[in-house]
This record gives structure tokens, sequence and C-alpha cells, in this order.
């Protein structure tokens, strides 16, 4: 058979095996499709130096370059047993074999997949060989005509299956459960965000970030689909009675309102991933409280519907003045799917890995000797509160027109709170730069400093303390073990 033919009935066969098993995984977990669950074993597998790499690289987009990444990978490996079986089917067969088996093994790695979801790569494999050795077979130059049509059925098949697996995946209604919750009533609400947080009009990001912009970092591939309905928080482990929480009765409590700033721990210095949102939900020390907490616990071993860990220390969650929250809303509407509706954690001055739980299911009082949260093992520390920072936003461009610029950022030291931000030029004194308006030591400050420059070439830094006196350390440390540090410095020219 030709080259082309060749090449396209081992894409056309792939195809229809990766469709096959995204209709079977539709029926017994959508995050069982092998397309999918490899994806996911490639995101838990990779090294976290590569895995920074690709965060830095390709920030939000780091699932999607991976997905085509992936995607190319096995789509040349499908061309080259195509191209290998021009005269015996069995490479073809052998790698449809292989890579169902890779499905297999990646499906068994999730944690969160039932034993039925072994079905979806089996009738990948299943499917991948059947399809080829059909095609194959019916692939005779003398039979041009028909081999083109059974190409062209086989793409229509596998375009309906892998359609239908999506519609049928994706069924649970979350969108309609969101809209259902309705508004979520706060008995204590956070007091209204002043004029003068934030200095836009200077350059820094606006107080409270909207949840579209708010920043996104999880393992997730496909985001967990969950209905407020049929979602059950269970509190157990080393607790006088173990809870099962329903969201109608949490969300009955007397819920508080409280502006926290989340921030993630893989942000380099000058960094996007600090975001600030106005949380709404049921302070996590009341239910810890009612569970009764042994004292022999320290770890707070938080547990996502995908299988997601965090390990939160307990002196942090059970201490009513941290503030932490199970939080059901976000900037006035229930928490948007990506940022772990029905219900996440999020607990002021704790890196996200730590302790913000989307899509948390299962809360254990443990210990940290007993149990190992997900990051741990992946390079990153134990315990890992936020370090004071400051980012410098304005000036933008490479140059500024006039002498007179404002330089304007953002600083944060959750829960401590910002005392004071400095800005030096070109290696000069330290000037203290003005602060916005304080709303809440969980929160970032914004701070801006207008200067008169010489034209030419200028750099700023800046530095920020918190309200104990502890100053930003200048020292460059990596994201990597437990949160950067150093002075974020810009330079630009004055023309
Ligand atoms: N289930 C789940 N929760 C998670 C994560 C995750 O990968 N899975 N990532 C954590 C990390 S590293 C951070 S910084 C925050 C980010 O929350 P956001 O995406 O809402 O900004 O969520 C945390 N919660
Ligand atoms: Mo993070």
């Amino acid at each position: 058979m030709s080259r082309w033919t060749a090449a396209l009935v081992g894409i056309v066969s792939l195809v229809a095996a990766l469709a096959a098993g995204h209709l079977v995984a539709a029926l017994v977990g959508p995050a069982a499709s092998p397309f999918l669950a490899v994806g996911n074993a490639v995101i838990d597998l990779t090294p976290t130096p590569l895995k920074d790499f690709a965060v830095r690289a390709f920030g939000t987009y780091d699932k999607l370059v991976l997905l085509i990444g992936i995607a190319l990978v096995i789509a040349a490996l499908a061309v080259v047993a195509g191209l290998l079986s021009r005269k015996t089917a069995t490479p073809g067969t052998v790698l449809a074999g292989v890579l169902g088996a890779v499905g297999v093994a990646a499906v068994l790695y999730r944690p969160d997949l039932g034993q039925l979801a072994i079905l979806a790569p089996l009738a990948a494999g299943a499917v991948g060989i059947g399809v080829f050795r059909w095609l194959h077979g019916e692939a005779q130059p003398e039979r041009h005509v028909e081999s083109r049509r059974n190409l062209l059925i086989v793409a229509g098949a596998s375009a309906f299956a892998g359609l239908g697996g999506q519609a049928l995946g994706t069924r649970t209604d979350v969108e309609g459960s969101r809209a259902a919750v309705g508004e979520l009533k706060a008995a204590k609400k956070a007091p209204a965000i002043p004029a003068g947080a934030d200095f836009v009009q200077d350059g820094t990001p606006s107080f409270i970030t909207p949840n579209r912009d708010f920043y996104r970092i999880d393992t997730a591939l496909s985001v967990p689909r969950l209905r407020a309905e049929d979602w059950t928080l269970r509190v157990h482990g080393l607790v006088d009675r173990e809870l099962t929480l329903h969201y109608a009765d949490l969300r009955r409590r007397d819920l508080v309102e409280r502006a926290i700033t989340m921030t993630c721990v893989s942000n380099e210095v000058g960094g996007p991933y600090v975001s600030t949102a106005t949380f709404i939900g049921v302070p996590l020390h009341e239910v810890l409280d009612e569970a009764g907490i042994r004292p022999d616990a320290d770890q707070l071993f938080s547990t996502s519907a995908d299988g997601w860990t965090a390990g939160t220390p307990v002196d942090v969650v059970r201490d009513p003045a941290r503030g932490a929250l199970i939080a059901l809303g976000m900037n006035g509407e229930p928490l948007p799917v990506e940022h772990g509706f029905p219900a996440r954690l999020v607990v002021p001055g704790l890196y996200g890995y730590v302790s913000a739980t989307k899509w948390v299911v299962d809360l254990e009082l443990t210990t940290f000797a007993a149990k190992r949260a997900y990051w741990l093992d992946r390079g990153w520390a134990e315990r890992a509160p936020i370090k004071t920072m400051s980012r410098i936003d304005a000036p933008k461009g490479r140059s500024t027109t006039g002498r007179r610029v404002t330089v304007a950022g953002v600083a944060w030291a959750q829960p401590t709170g910002i005392a004071k931000v400095e800005v030096r030029v070109d290696g000069g004194p330290w000037q203290v730069a003005e602060l916005s308006a304080d709303v809440d030591d969980a929160t970032w400050r914004m701070w801006r400093l207008p200067l008169d420059l010489d034209p030419g070439r200028h750099t700023v830094e800046s530095r920020a303390t918190d309200k104990s006196g502890s100053t930003q350390p200048q020292a460059r440390v990596a994201p990597v073990p437990d949160g950067a540090t150093g002075w974020h410095s810009v330079s630009f020219t004055v023309g």
C-alpha cells in the first residue's frame, strides 16, 4: 500500500481508539479517558523542575501545551507504526497494544477512579487493534476506492463516538447546580473595599481580582464536575466524632465574608500567581471544633474529588483569628467550577499547595508523620507560610515618555500585613512609597512613588516590610522548596 495510505491507517486507527476510550470513559468515569488519563499521569510524574519550567514558560496554558505535546507524540508514533506496517500488520498491532497498556497503567495510577474505569483504556486498545487490522487488511492497492471509504467510515464513527463521549462525560449539570445555589448571604458582611485600596490609574492591579482574571493553578486536566446537591464533606481521623456535612447544611450556617489574597508557591519574584477575592464561607475552625480535634493531631489532611491532597498545620486552621474558611462563594457568586465549586479551603497566610484544596470532599485530622500530601514527594516543603514580597507593576514598557515616572506595584505579607514599601533607583538610597488604604492583613496592599528621573536608562527595585518589622530579604531564592525571595527589579529608559 502507498505511504500515504499506511500513515493514514495508523492515524485513523489511533483516533478511533481514543474516541472509543473517551466514549466508554463517559460511562465509567470521565477522567478515565485514555488521553486525559495519560496526560494526568504525565503531570504527576513530571519532575518538579520541568513542571516549574512549564508553568513559567506557558503559565495557565501549561496544560494545553502538554495535551498538544502528547497528541503530537502519539500521532507521530501512529504514523511510524503505519509506515512500518506496509508489509505486515504486526508493528501497528503491537503499538496499539502498547498504547492500550499505557492507558491501563495511567488509569490504575489515578487515585480517584473506580475499578470499572479500566474498561476505558481496554476498549481503546481493543478498538485500536481491531480497527487497525481491519483497515490494514482492506487497504490493498487494487481496492483503492473501498479502502478510502473505510477510512472515512472509521473517521466518521470516531468523531461520533468522541463527541458523544464528550457530551455524556460532561452531562453533570454543574452550571445548573451553581445557578440553583442563588445568592450566598453572609451573616457578617466584610466591610466594603474602600476607595483608595488600589492605584489602578498608576498601573497596579485592582484590589479585588475579577473571578475571570484570578490566577488558576491545579493538576486537573478535566475539572471535577460536582453538583452541590450531591456533594458531601467528611471530617474524620483524630476527632471525637466524625461529621458528614452537606452543602445545604453549610450554606444555612452563619456565613462569613472575608477578602483574602491567595498566593502560589511557584510564583517567581515579579510573577503573576497572586490574586485577591472576597470569599464567603463557613469558618473552618467551627467545623473542626464540632468534630473535636484530638490533642495528637498536628495535620489537617484535605483531599479533593480528583484525589489531590494538601496538608495544613492544625494550629493554623483551628485559630479563629486566622480566619480559614470552607469557602462556598467568591466575589458575590458561588465558586466558579475552576476555582473549586461547590467548596474549597482558603487559609490566609499559607501558600495554596499546603492549604487551598479545591473541590474538597474529605478532611482528615492526622499527623505530619503519618501522611504526606501531593506536592511533598515532588520536592516541596511540608510547611509553607507565605513570604513577604513586593512586585513592581509600573512602569510596564521599556521606555517612558517624560521625566516624571510613577513607580507602582503591590506587596503582600499575609497574615501579618504590609507596613512599608521602599523603592530605590539605580542602587541609590531607599525611598518610602505611599501605601494604599489598609484593608485587611490577609490581603495585599498597593504602593506608588512618583519620581523625577534624568533621561537615560534606570533600574528600580522594591522591598516590603511587614507589620512585625521584618523586611523582604534581598537574597534571590527559587520557588522550590518553600517560596521565592528577592527584590523585584525593573529597568526602563526615560526619554
Ligand atoms: N484540588 C486541587 N486543589 C488545589 C490545587 C490542585 O492542584 N488541586 N492546587 C493548589 C494550588 S498549588 C494553589 S496555588 C491554589 C490555586 O487556587 P486557584 O486556582 O483558585 O487560584 O489551589 C490549590 N488547590
Ligand atoms: Mo500553588
